[in-house]
């Protein structure tokens, strides 16, 4: 379809015509802007929010210090981000299903995915639904709706598209919604996706978190337009630019996004305009490229304080409140780190089965060599390595049979 609109002269547009506003409910002081109406909210939703935005606060700052003491190869935080991601998924149902590109674990936290299971994915140990096969932060949850994470950038994107086609036609109601950063929307998968979604007409939220960075690129060096949320237009797709530290906002618009999406088959883009607070994952030193000052400003805008503060004004919270919570949290989260941590890894067969209906003769030629080698080197294999298989004992006197 395009326009039948004729001109005579060579006339060219650039996109500088458009201005995409900004969704604003919640001032930083937890009061309303002037006009601005909350979402209909009652006091349990309202702290499932709050609860499930702390809660991811306290489980990335613990699990970044256990990454600094040498307890865990890797990890990532949300922190500064909880209001987008939390405010997202709290707008769908439960059965809806979430495509997440790694930064999004306060979805899981939302959904009832509990500290043990986030454990046991960043331990890789035997109770890892991966079964400690990927590394740490890639969480996934059949039962949550909550497609397990790739690490290549944007693949979730137009899986997400394609998924939500499948809904459609199921015709039970659901959506998908497909979380992904900025520097991801630089991928073609993310074209090919919207594209696919808009003209095919699917139940999609494309929600971009746009929070400044691609670990050390500026948004400024990304691209020249004004964010993400102009690219809509080029794809005739709905689109809201939010204030993604604004809990209330990023609940109204997604709600929207949702009826849009589940209502009309239209598949709708949100820009989320957020910070990463944090490093970008524990590789990372972001003092190379931002200043402590910028950094500062953010943390005034901190989602959480926000949501706080609105809460405390509704009488719903407490400071008292606040303080019992995250104590209570602080200790969880220690005693969940220590059981996951002796928990032992998943058997060593476990590395040859999943990928055939049966294990073909030549990987089970390779675990045997495996085995062979662990039983001669038993030094040079992790601590716990005899455990990895009942049949193998490190250090057994039988032990250097074999041909490895
Ligand atoms: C296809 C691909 N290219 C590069 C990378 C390396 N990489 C991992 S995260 C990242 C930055 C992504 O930034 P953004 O999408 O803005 O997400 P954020 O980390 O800011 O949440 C890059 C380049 C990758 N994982 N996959
Ligand atoms: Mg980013």
């Amino acid at each position: 379809m395009t326009s039948q609109q004729d001109i005579h002269t060579p006339e060219f547009l650039t996109g500088d015509e458009f201005s995409i506003p900004t969704f604003r409910l919640l001032k930083q002081d937890g009061s309303l802007f002037e006009g601005a109406t909350a979402p209909e909210l009652d006091r349990d939703q309202a702290l499932r929010i709050y609860q499930a935005m702390v809660t991811t606060r306290v489980l990335d700052e613990r699990m970044m210090a256990a990454q600094r003491q040498g307890r865990l190869s890797f990890y990532m935080q949300c922190t500064g981000e909880e209001a987008a991601v939390i405010g997202a998924t709290a707008a769908l149902e439960d059965a809806d299903m979430i495509m997440a590109q790694y930064r999004e674990q306060g979805a899981l936290v939302y959904r009832g995915f509990t500290y043990d299971e986030f454990m046991n994915q960043l331990f890789g140990n035997e109770l890892d639904y991966g079964k400690g096969r990927q590394m740490p932060i890639h969480y996934g949850s059949r039962k949550l709706h909550y497609m397990t994470i790739s690490s290549p950038l944007a693949t979730q994107i137009p899986q997400a598209a394609g998924y939500a086609y499948g809904q459609k036609l199921a015709g039970e109601g659901h959506c998908t919604i497909t979380f992904f950063g900025e520097g991801a929307a630089s991928e073609g998968d993310f074209h090919a996706a919207l594209n696919m979604a808009s003209v095919h007409e699917v139940p999609v939220i494309f929600f971009c978190r746009n929070n400044g960075y691609a670990i050390s690129t500026p948004s400024i060096e990304q691209f020249a337009a004004d964010g993400i949320a102009p690219r809509a237009y080029g794809y005739r797709m709905h689109v809201i630019r939010v204030d993604g530290n604004d809990i209330l906002a990023v609940l109204a618009a997604t709600r929207a996004a949702r009826r849009i999406a589940v209502e009309h088959n239209k598949p709708v883009l949100i820009e989320a305009m957020t910070y990463r607070l944090a490093a970008h994952s524990s590789s990372d030193d972001p003092s190379g490229y931002r200043s402590k000052k910028e950094e500062e400003a953010w943390r005034e805008k901190d989602p959480l304080l926000r949501m706080r503060l609105w809460l405390i004004a509704h009488e719903w919270w407490s400071e008292e409140q606040e303080k019992a919570l995250q104590e209570e949290l602080r200790r969880e989260v220690l005693e969940t780190m220590k059981r996951a941590e002796k928990r032992p890894p998943p058997p060593l067969d476990s590395l040859v089965t999943d990928v055939y209906a049966d294990v073909t003769p030549a990987l089970q030629r390779q675990l045997d060599r495996l085995k062979t080698h662990i039983r001669q080197y038993p030094d040079s294999y992790p601590r716990g390595a005899s455990s990895l298989d009942p049949d193998v004992a490190v250090g057994d006197d039988a032990a250097t049979e074999g041909d490895a």
